[in-house]
């Protein structure tokens, strides 16, 4: 009776196996999340033509291997974590959708055609370190909330036509080290909690800013705003009025003193003439 030890083994063995892959999940177990945010993100965008492999399948499981080569994404985890979508002439609108993506920690969107605002729902996705949407079409304004995703590293919204003022409270997001906005339609004074950061903070220079026409505050110019240029133009106006009436008071004057002395001329003859001849 020695043959039953090893037969037990095994049986243990097969069933401790069975349990584990009844417990574990399947290897590649697809998530409503990402799925939802991939669908809606495909749907909003109006120029897919180099989304390759983009289709309803291959959403209900974006990180298997069968569908390893979704154009754009990138997986840890089994998790949507990357989306690199940067010159593939995307247009229309970014879906708030997307927030859904909930372990997103790198956004390109560079470089497209791209309308509409910037989404502030992007405030929901926790692990975002890189927003790239720079080079767009994007209008509306930076949504402040985006300082609720602390992990931020980079926010370049370069080359866009966003509106409004820079949000003080992104001041806070302690490892931004890359803060881009130039050429935009932005406004207002730079908050020195982006502009004159404190500490042992990464620094952003001009070249962050430039290209804002209604932007001002250090680093950029001092006041060169509105309200400077509406002195100037005062300025100027009272100079000119004040040119043109001393200009015309002269006119008139040298007028008056030249009817003047024709009058004195005549009468001096008319005197001369009346005078008796001695
Ligand atoms: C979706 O793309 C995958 C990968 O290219 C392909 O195998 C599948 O047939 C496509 N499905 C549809 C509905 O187009
Ligand atoms: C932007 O995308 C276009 C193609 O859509 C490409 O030709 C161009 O080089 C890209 N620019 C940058 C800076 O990557
Ligand atoms: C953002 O994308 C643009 C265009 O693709 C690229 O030139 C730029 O370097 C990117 N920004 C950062 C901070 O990587
Ligand atoms: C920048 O901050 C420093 C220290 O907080 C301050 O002394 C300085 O005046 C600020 N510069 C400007 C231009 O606001
Ligand atoms: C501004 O800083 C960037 C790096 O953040 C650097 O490449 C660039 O040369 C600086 N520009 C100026 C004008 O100092
Ligand atoms: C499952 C899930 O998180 N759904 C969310 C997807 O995004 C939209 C828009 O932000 C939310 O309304 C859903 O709740």
């Amino acid at each position: 009776m020695r043959t039953p030890l090893p037969n037990m083994r095994i049986s243990h063995f097969l069933l401790s196996f069975l349990l584990t892959c009844a417990i574990l999940p399947p290897l590649s177990s697809p998530h409503p999340n990402d799925e939802s945010c991939l669908t809606h993100l495909h749907q909003s965008f109006t120029n897919t033509i180099n989304l390759h492999n983009w289709n309803k399948t291959t959403f209900t499981n974006p990180c298997s291997d069968l569908t390893f080569n979704l154009a754009g994404i990138t997986c840890n985890n089994n998790r949507v974590y990357k989306l690199s979508l940067q010159n593939l002439n995307l247009a229309g609108p970014i879906s708030p959708f997307i927030s859904n993506c909930t372990n997103l920690q790198s956004l390109d969107l560079s470089n497209n055609s791209l309308t509409g605002h910037i989404p502030i729902e992007l405030q929901l996705l926790q692990n975002l370190a890189i927003l790239n949407l720079s080079s767009n079409l994007l209008s509306g304004t930076i949504p402040p909330p985006l300082s609720m995703c602390t992990y931020l590293n980079v926010i370049d919204l370069h080359n866009n036509a966003i509106t409004g003022p820079i949000p003080p409270q992104l001041g806070m997001l302690a490892r931004l080290s890359v803060f881009d906005v130039s050429g935009n339609k932005l406004s207002g004074m730079i908050p020195s909690s982006i502009g004159n950061r404190s500490g042992n903070l990464p620094k952003f220079n001009v070249s962050s800013f430039v290209g804002n026409k209604d932007l001002y505050g250090y680093p950029l110019g001092g006041m060169r705003s509105k309200g400077l240029s509406v002195l100037v133009i005062v300025a100027i106006g009272l100079g000119s009025g004040l040119v043109s009436l001393v200009l015309s008071f002269t006119v008139v004057c040298v007028w008056l003193r030249s009817v003047e002395k024709k009058r004195d001329g005549e009468h001096d003859g008319k005197i001369t003439h009346m005078m008796p001849e001695y």
